[in-house]
């Protein structure tokens, strides 16, 4: 392992994070962003027993819980871009959860991009991105990097197979049923706008509009943490 990765490893593990991995992202990162050619994701795992309690809305614990995480994330992934910058090599720190394009609801660049492309899971029905271990009871952190780090094997299928849980429990009747597969467009699976509209309208109290997790909490793969 090269001094930078090891410095990686580190820094990751002193932030709590157990789950990440490095992504070639050649052709995706683009605009200001193009000359990175690689990302590391991490996962961030969200406390099971409030994921549990989502379904009927978001509560107050889960809002504090997206806020703490949210500020973990960006610690990290600033402690990683100032060690990839002493060995020399450029960064950027994906912000967690900045919607940079509010008139197309979009950010700078996709978290769930750099995890799949990481081999850390898939895009569910859910639109979300489900690791093994946890599911979709997870936050998203991406380094873009152009450093040389040796990328893992991408996962490029769903694992959802017929299960339609997320789609049933989504009240807003955003998730449309499609599966995912590198490079589909987002609308196959989820009307974002609905699901923002829901939120806004129902969900107000919680970070203006922007916490919901009905969907998430009704993950199978999500519960399967309370089955061990
Ligand atoms: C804008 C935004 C929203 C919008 C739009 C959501 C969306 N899917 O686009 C709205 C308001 C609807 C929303 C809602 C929610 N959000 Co939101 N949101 C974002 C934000 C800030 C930007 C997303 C974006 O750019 N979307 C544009 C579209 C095109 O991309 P996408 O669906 O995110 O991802 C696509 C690509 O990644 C692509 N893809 C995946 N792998 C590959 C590989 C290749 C080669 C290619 C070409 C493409 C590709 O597949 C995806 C589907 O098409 C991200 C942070 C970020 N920068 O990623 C958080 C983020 C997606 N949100 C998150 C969460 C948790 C939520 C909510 C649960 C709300 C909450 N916190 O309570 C809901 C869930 C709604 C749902 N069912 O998906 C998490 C998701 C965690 C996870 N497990 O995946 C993120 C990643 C924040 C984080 N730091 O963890 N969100
Ligand atoms: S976050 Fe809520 S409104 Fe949005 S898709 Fe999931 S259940 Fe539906
Ligand atoms: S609830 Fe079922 S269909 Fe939806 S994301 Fe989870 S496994 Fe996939």
């Amino acid at each position: 392992m090269r001094k930078f990765e090891k410095e990686i490893e580190q820094i990751t593990a002193s932030h709590g994070c157990t789950l990440y991995d490095y992504a070639d992202l050649k052709g995706l990162a683009t605009g200001e962003l193009a000359n990175f050619h690689r990302g590391i994701s991490f996962v961030f795992q969200m406390e099971p027993w409030v994921m549990k309690q989502l379904a009927q809305g978001p509560t107050d614990a889960y809002s504090v819980l997206y806020g703490q995480v949210n500020l973990r994330i960006d610690a990290l992934t600033a402690e990683v871009v100032r060690a990839l910058n002493r060995t020399g090599h450029q960064a950027w720190a994906l912000s967690s959860s900045t919607r940079s394009d509010p008139v197309n609801i979009r950010g700078d660049f996709q978290h769930k991009t750099a995890a799949t492309r990481a081999g850390l899971g898939w895009v569910g029905k859910n639109c979300q991105l489900l690791t093994k271990p946890w599911g979709p009871w997870v936050r998203l952190g991406t380094v873009l990097t152009d450093a040389p780090l040796e990328p893992a094997e991408p996962i490029e299928k769903s694992l959802c197979g017929k299960c339609t849980k997320c789609i049933e429990a989504c009240p807003a009747e955003a998730l449309k049923g499609g599966s995912w597969r590198p490079g589909v467009e987002r609308y196959v699976i989820l009307d974002a706008w609905a699901c923002d509209r829901y939120k806004k309208n129902n969900f107000h109290k919680f970070h203006g509009g922007y916490n919901c997790g009905i969907c998430t909490q009704a993950c199978p793969v999500g519960q399967k943490v309370f089955r061990k």
